[in-house]
């Protein structure tokens, strides 16, 4: 068994050795023969079929935390404050529902001054007393979540040692149906450094009924639990702060503190450099979108629709198309600000593949962002209605039993002229996806939707117009991808794995510092970890009121590609070139082991935005 502890501790040192010599990715060829190995209490015995060499070699990283947290330091920090906050629109309205949370200042945790640790001889905030937490994972699966798990748990137990975890199941409904597990050494040495959500899952339950919250306050009680980490998205995070108002006005003594989540990087602010996730999923999505444009130009024959996920914002399609330059890139925020609609689009569209096939090259790549139909401008306001008439009272068993005929009829018969316009020019195909169950956010689950193939068959038809008309000579021939799902659950980047246990670190720290209402905070992420810092940003700081489900409600507001934003302004400048040269650019895949300028860089678009 030693020998196998060796071979797995020196992975690193062999793997830069033999890139060096030979430049070929070792993760692949790395032989680790062994039948068992174990670090601390995990150990992997006999034939493990079901725990690939990588796992188990995942299983040694070891996440690198902000200074502040280094050895003891989740022991040993200041709490430093700062001015008091506003939200970023409708401040009246958000102070008059969040009383209690609204205004909370920003804070910084900072190494405790050698001074200062003599006197007070630990960290001043706490008597560390044993903590139970209860953590929930919460919305779509994002790359890193069990390291927020076991950053909080190796925390916890450095705080005192008798700390207990709760891991509540299936999202926030396992928090209402008291459903958990507790993690243990054993629980969390398995899942260190691994994808998925899968050790206690995730769901889509909205937190927000007075009947809900009492549940989770007599489950809390019943077992003890002093804080909550909710790990989620904006809409989670919503309702993270929601709920920490409501314990606050009721005078419990429960903390609610949130971790930024979700693959679409659209909950970010200054605060929130960025969602964690967001690195390992774009490098997933971009080594697929690299691999299909070496193919286009190999094969020459194809082009190669690939729409990627991304439900409001176009950070993944934007972040993609920075790392390969595809000939085509669709941004739903720029539809919408220079008020595009889908003919606008398809026309581009077909104008790159005219030109690049005045060129010989009837290939290509185009990137589409998954929530791009909900963008142009007739399609806003369709979507709008169809909301509206997905939560009227009068409709809803048509509209949440009927077959898809059944609810395409009563839609027809409910809509205004010019949304029906729109509607009938629809293939009944996608008609149907847009009519089907909303989230429960009363989202359309844009995931659903076809907008790849729907673009393509519009761009099919444009061009043969144009071959009528003589502006056109060349063959299109298409192939329609969509990635999302592939991205989600993918090993963590170093990047990902290092900021999940950060923040989960943070989420500690802000418990113990008896906080509430507050998202973990890890900044300077274009630069190594140890230059890293960590806080809490108040939640209702990021609270603006938007319509849902035909109701205007305080939400966390949605972070959007900005036309003037670095990464947006990198891909102007280069799209016409990408259009029709072929620069693509091919990432491969993430590597884990290796030179820190290869491995532990993280996305184009945060280089750009701190550049
Ligand atoms: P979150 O906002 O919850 O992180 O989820 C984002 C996302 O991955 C979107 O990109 C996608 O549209 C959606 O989830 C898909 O949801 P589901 O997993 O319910 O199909």
């Amino acid at each position: 068994m030693n020998i196998v502890m060796n071979t797995l501790k020196s992975f690193n040192s062999n793997y830069v050795t033999a890139k060096r010599v030979n430049n070929t990715n070792l993760i692949m060829s790395n032989p680790i023969q062994a039948d068992t190995f174990e670090r601390t209490n995990v150990s992997f015995s006999g034939k493990h079929d079901n725990v690939s060499e990588l796992q188990q070699a995942r299983v040694h990283y070891e996440p690198k935390l902000p200074k502040v947290f280094r050895g003891d330091g989740i022991n040993n920090f200041e709490v430093k404050q700062g001015k008091k906050t506003e939200s970023v629109s409708d401040q009246k309205e958000i102070q008059r529902l969040f009383p209690e949370t609204y205004g909370q200042p920003i804070i910084e945790f900072e190494e405790m001054s050698s001074k200062k640790a003599a006197k007070v001889g630990k960290n001043e905030h706490s008597d560390n007393k044993p903590l139970k937490v209860g953590i929930i994972l919460s919305g779509g699966q994002a790359p890193g979540g069990h390291n927020v798990i076991t950053g909080l748990y190796d925390s916890l137990k450095k705080i005192n040692p008798k700390s207990e975890l709760y891991g509540f199941l299936g999202g926030p409904s396992g928090l209402v149906d008291d459903k958990y597990i507790k993690f243990d050494d054993k629980k969390i040495d398995s899942i260190r450094n691994t994808g998925g959500f899968d050790v206690i899952g995730s769901g889509r339950t909205k937190l927000e009924t007075e009947e809900q919250f009492e549940k989770v306050l007599d489950n809390c009680k019943k077992h003890g639990i002093e804080a909550i980490t909710i790990v989620g998205g904006d809409d989670s995070n919503t309702n993270a702060a929601v709920l920490a108002e409501w314990l606050k006005a009721k005078g419990e003594n429960i903390n609610v503190v949130g971790c930024p989540k979700t693959i679409d990087g659209d909950l970010k602010n200054e605060q929130i450099e960025t969602s964690f996730g967001f690195d390992t999923a774009t490098k997933t999505y971009s080594e697929i979108v690299g691999n299909i444009e070496k193919d286009a130009a190999s094969a020459k024959k194809y082009w190669h629709f690939v729409k990627v996920m991304g439900r409001s914002a176009s950070h993944v399609a934007l972040e993609v198309a920075l790392q390969t330059h595809p000939n085509v890139t669709l941004l739903s925020e720029e539809v919408e600000q220079k008020k595009l609609s889908l003919n606008d689009v398809v026309d581009y569209t077909a104008g790159v593949v005219a030109k690049r096939a005045e060129e010989g090259k009837n290939y290509g790549v185009a990137v589409i962002p998954e929530g791009l139909i909900e963008f142009f401008p007739e399609m806003k306001t369709l979507i709008g209605n169809l909301n509206d008439l997905a939560a009227d009272e009068n409709l809803q068993d048509v509209m949440q039993n009927g077959s898809a005929k059944d609810k395409i009829s009563v839609t027809r018969q409910n809509l205004g002229e010019d949304d029906l316009k729109v509607f009938d020019s629809l293939p009944e195909a996608i008609q149907g996806q847009l009519l089907m169950d909303r989230d429960s956010h009363g989202n359309v689950q844009v995931s659903k939707i076809d907008t790849e193939k729907l673009i393509i068959q519009m761009v099919d038809k444009k061009l043969k117009d144009m071959k009528a008309e003589g502006k056109y000579n060349g063959k299109f021939s298409s192939q329609a991808h969509f990635v999302g799902y592939e991205g989600r659950c993918a090993f963590p980047s170093n990047f990902d794995a290092d900021y999940c246990y950060s923040l989960g670190t943070t989420a500690a720290a802000l418990i113990n510092s008896g906080k509430t209402g507050y998202l973990a905070s890890v900044k300077n992420l274009d630069k190594k970890a140890d230059k890293w810092t960590a806080g809490g940003t108040p939640i209702t700081m990021l609270f603006n009121m938007e319509k849902r489900s035909g109701k205007n409600k305080p939400v966390i507001k949605k972070a959007l590609v900005e036309m003037d934003s670095p990464a947006f302004k990198e891909l102007q400048k280069n799209r016409k070139d990408w259009a029709v040269n072929d620069e693509y650019l091919i990432p491969g895949a993430i590597q884990y082991f290796g030179p820190s300028d290869v491995c532990d860089k993280t996305t184009k678009t945060l280089q750009l935005e701190h550049k």
